[in-house]
C-alpha cells in the first residue's frame, strides 16, 4: 500500500500502481469525469500512469488552466496518428500545445497535405477517438530511444539534443508511438470537440537552412459550446487581421520574391507612415530631442565593442567584407549614437542629450515567428538614446515614459500592462557586474513605484546591457506585443569610453537610456490597421477625400477646382472620373473606407457647395465649400482621433 496526501492535508491509502483516475474516482464519480491529469509530487501525471510510492497529489480538472494544455497536447498526438494513417510515409517534427490549441510539424515525404485534406484528417481523428485507445507511457534509455526511432531524422535529432540525465519517454496509442514528455489524457476517447484550422510552413528547428515542414494547426475543447465559441472568435478576428486588410486596401505586400519578413510599402501604406513620421518628429522636437541620421551598415567593430556581437549575434544577418573592412547590417543603432556622443567634448552642463533617429535596422527573426508587419526582419524604429548624469536618470526615464503614454493615447491605443524586464542571473548573455545590475533594476522599480503605475516583473527578459520597462499592448488578434520601451544602461558608455567633465573638473561616465517611442513603423502600422479595421482617422487615412462627379461632362471642372485647392494644402484627395455608375463609385469609396466622400452635382456646382458623407455615418451633409475646407483642415491639423 502507498500513502497519498491530498491538498487539504488528508491522507488516504491506496494499492501500489494506483492511477490519478482511480484516486479521483475514489472521491466521487463527478471528480473522475472532470479529471484530466494530476500532479504527483509536483510532476504532471497522466490519468492512467501508475503511482509507485507515497506522494502528494493535486488532481487537475477541466476547469484548471493546465487541463487545456493536456487536452491539446493529446490532440496533437491524435492528429499525428491520423496523419500517419492517411500519409504513411510521414515523419514528424515537434507537436506542442499552444495558447489557443495545438500544432504538429510534419514532413509527409510525398504529396503535401492540402487544405481540403483537413476534413479527411478530422474524420480519421474522430475514428481513432471512437476506438478509445489507451495512451500508454513508457520510459526508455537514450540507447533504446535511439534504436526505436532509428531512421527517423527529426526524432533522432530531438533525442540527441535532450540534456543527459533527462528522462526520455514515449507515448503509444494503438499502432502509433511518439517521443513525448507528457502529460496526456490517458485515452483518446476523452478528445471530443476539436477542429483543424490551417496549414502553414515551418522550417525544421525554425532554421531557414533546414527543410520546410508543414505545420498543421488545430484547437481542442472540453465542450461543444466552448469549441463553437472559440471558432466564432476566430472568425471575428479574421476581419481585423492587418494582413487581410493591408491587402484589401493596398497598403503593403509581403512576397517571397522580396524575401520573408521584408515588406514592401505601397503608396497608400507610405502615406500613413509619412504622417506618423511627421507626428513623431513633432512631439520629439517639442520634448527636447535632437534628430540625427546614421547608416544601416556598420563595422563589425561597433558591435564587438557594444557586446552585440557576443550576445546578440544569432539575431544578426551574417558578416560582409569589402576592402579588408568587415560590416554588418545593424540590428540596433546604439553604437552609432555612442559615436555621435563621443564626437565632441561634453560637460555636465550639456546633459541630458537626447538623440532621436528613425532607424532602419535588420534582425534575423526565426521564419516561424514572422507575422505580417507585426514581426519582420527589416524594420524602422522610432529610436532614441538619452545621455544623462546619475542625478538625471529618474527624471529622464519618467519623462520618456510620459511621452510614450501621450503618444499611445494620441494614436488611440491602450496599454495592456507594463513589464519590468529583469536579468536572469543564470543566463550567460548578461554582463556579470551584480552591483550594476542591482542598482539599475532597483532604480527602475523605484521609478515605476514613484510614478504610481502598476507593472509585472519578468525575469530573463532584460536586454543584455540593462533592465527595460516594456509597454505591452494587446492587438485585436489577441497577441500581446511590446510597443514602447525604456531601457537603463550603465554598460555601453563604459564599452565606448564615453565621458563628460563634471562640475569639479573630473571625468565622469554618462548613463544611457535607450528609448523606443512607439515601436517600429511596421509593428505600429500593423496594430493601427487592426485597431481601426482600416477605417483610419482622417489625419492618418491614405486617401482622405474622394470627389465623385455625378456627370463628368457637367461637374468635373468644379471637382477639379476643389481638388487643386485642397491638394495644394496637403490633403490626400482623388477624383473618381471613371465612366462608371454613380452607385458603384459610391460603394467603392465605402469599401476603401475613405473618410470623406463628396458627391458633386448641379446644386453643389451652382452654389459652390459640398455635400459630404463621413465614413461610418449615413448622413449627407451640405455646407459651403469654405466651411468644409476649414473643417477638414482643422481636423487634420489637430489629428482628431475619431
Ligand atoms: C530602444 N536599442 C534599443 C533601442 O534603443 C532596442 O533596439 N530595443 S529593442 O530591441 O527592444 O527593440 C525596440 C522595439 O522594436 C521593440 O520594443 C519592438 O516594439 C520593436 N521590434 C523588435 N523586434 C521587432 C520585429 N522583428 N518586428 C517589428 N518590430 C520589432
Ligand atoms: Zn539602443
Amino acid at each position: 500500500m502507498i500513502k497519498i496526501t491530498f491538498p487539504d492535508g488528508n491522507i488516504k491509502e491506496f494499492e501500489k500502481n494506483v492511477t490519478v483516475e482511480k484516486i479521483a474516482g475514489s472521491i466521487s464519480s463527478g471528480l473522475k469525469k472532470a479529471s484530466v491529469a494530476g500532479y504527483v509530487n509536483g510532476e504532471l501525471y497522466d490519468l492512467n500512469r501508475p503511482i509507485l510510492a507515497d506522494g502528494k497529489i493535486k488532481i487537475v480538472t477541466k476547469k484548471d488552466q493546465e487541463a487545456f494544455s493536456v487536452l491539446n497536447h493529446s490532440s496533437a498526438h491524435l492528429l499525428a496518428q491520423a496523419i500517419k494513417n492517411l500519409f504513411p510515409k510521414s515523419t514528424f517534427g515537434v507537436g506542442p500545445d499552444i495558447k489557443e490549441g495545438f500544432y504538429y510539424d510534419v514532413n509527409t515525404n510525398g504529396e503535401p497535405i492540402k487544405e481540403e485534406d483537413l476534413k479527411r484528417l478530422e474524420k480519421e481523428m474522430s475514428r481513432i477517438v471512437g476506438s478509445a485507445l489507451e495512451m500508454m507511457r513508457k520510459v526508455l534509455t537514450r540507447e533504446e530511444a535511439l534504436t526505436f526511432f532509428k531512421g527517423d531524422k527529426y526524432k533522432t535529432e530531438l533525442i540527441s539534443a535532450l540534456p543527459s540525465g533527462e528522462e526520455i519517454s514515449t507515448y503509444t496509442q494503438g499502432e502509433f508511438t511518439d517521443l513525448c514528455r507528457g502529460g496526456h489524457l490517458g485515452n483518446t476517447k476523452q478528445i471530443k470537440h476539436f477542429k483543424l484550422l490551417s496549414i502553414a510552413g515551418a522550417y525544421w528547428r525554425g532554421d531557414v537552412k533546414n527543410e520546410q515542414l508543414q505545420r498543421i494547426y488545430g484547437t481542442s475543447w472540453f465542450s461543444k459550446e466552448d469549441l463553437e465559441n472559440h471558432l466564432k472568435i476566430l472568425e471575428e478576428r479574421k476581419k481585423f487581421d492587418h494582413r487581410k486588410i493591408g491587402k484589401e486596401l493596398r497598403l503593403f505586400e509581403i512576397v517571397p520574391d522580396a524575401g520573408q519578413g521584408l515588406p514592401l510599402l505601397l503608396p497608400k501604406g507610405y502615406a500613413i507612415r509619412k504622417e506618423l513620421e511627421n507626428y513623431v518628429y513633432e512631439v520629439e522636437r517639442k520634448a527636447g530631442y535632437l534628430h540625427v541620421a546614421t547608416p544601416m551598415l556598420g563595422t563589425k567593430w561597433l558591435y564587438e565593442t557594444s557586446g552585440h556581437w557576443a550576445n546578440y549575434r544569432e539575431n544578426m544577418f551574417p558578416l560582409m567584407e569589402r576592402d579588408g573592412e568587415e560590416f554588418v547590417l545593424r540590428p540596433m543603432s546604439c553604437p552609432h549614437h555612442m559615436l555621435i556622443y563621443k564626437s565632441d567634448l561634453r560637460s555636465y552642463r550639456d546633459l541630458p542629450i537626447r538623440y532621436a533617429e528613425i532607424v532602419t535596422q535588420h534582425r534575423y527573426e526565426a521564419s516561424g515567428a514572422l507575422t505580417g508587419l507585426e514581426r519582420v526582419r527589416a524594420m524602422t524604429l522610432t529610436d532614441a538614446h538619452i545621455f544623462v548624469r546619475q542625478d538625471q536618470i529618474k527624471d529622464e526615464v519618467k519623462a520618456a515614459y510620459k511621452l510614450i503614454d501621450k503618444v499611445i493615447n494620441d494614436l488611440g491605443l491602450e496599454i495592456e500592462y507594463l513589464e519590468l524586464a529583469l536579468r536572469d542571473k543564470d543566463k550567460d548573455k548578461y554582463h556579470d557586474d551584480d552591483q550594476l545590475w542591482d542598482k539599475a533594476e532597483n532604480m527602475m522599480r523605484e521609478i515605476l513605484d514613484e510614478m504610481g503605475v502598476e507593472y509585472r516583473e519578468e525575469l530573463g527578459e532584460a536586454a543584455f546591457y540593462g533592465p527595460k520597462i516594456d509597454v505591452q499592448v494587446r492587438t485585436m488578434m489577441g497577441h500581446v506585443i511590446t510597443m514602447s520601451t525604456v531601457q537603463l544602461d550603465f554598460l555601453l558608455p563604459v564599452r565606448f569610453d564615453l565621458n563628460y567633465i563634471s562640475q569639479t573638473g573630473k571625468k565622469e561616465k554618462p548613463i544611457v537610456i535607450h528609448r523606443g517611442l512607439i515601436s517600429t513603423w511596421e509593428r505600429l502600422m500593423s496594430i493601427l490597421i487592426e485597431q481601426y479595421r482600416g477605417a483610419f482617422p482622417t489625419w492618418l487615412a491614405p486617401e482622405q477625400v474622394k470627389l465623385i462627379p455625378v456627370n463628368n461632362n457637367v461637374h468635373l471642372s468644379y471637382c477639379e477646382t476643389i481638388y487643386e485647392d485642397l491638394f495644394d494644402l496637403g490633403v490626400r484627395i482623388e477624383i473618381d472620373s471613371r465612366e462608371e455608375k454613380l452607385g458603384y463609385k459610391i460603394r467603392e469609396a465605402q469599401t476603401k473606407k475613405i473618410p470623406y466622400q463628396l458627391v458633386v452635382g448641379d446644386k453643389e456646382k451652382d452654389e459652390n457647395l459640398i455635400t459630404y458623407r463621413k465614413y461610418g455615418s449615413d448622413q449627407q451633409v451640405t455646407v459651403k465649400y469654405q466651411q468644409f475646407k476649414t473643417m477638414i483642415l482643422k481636423e487634420i491639423k489637430d489629428r482628431v482621433k475619431k
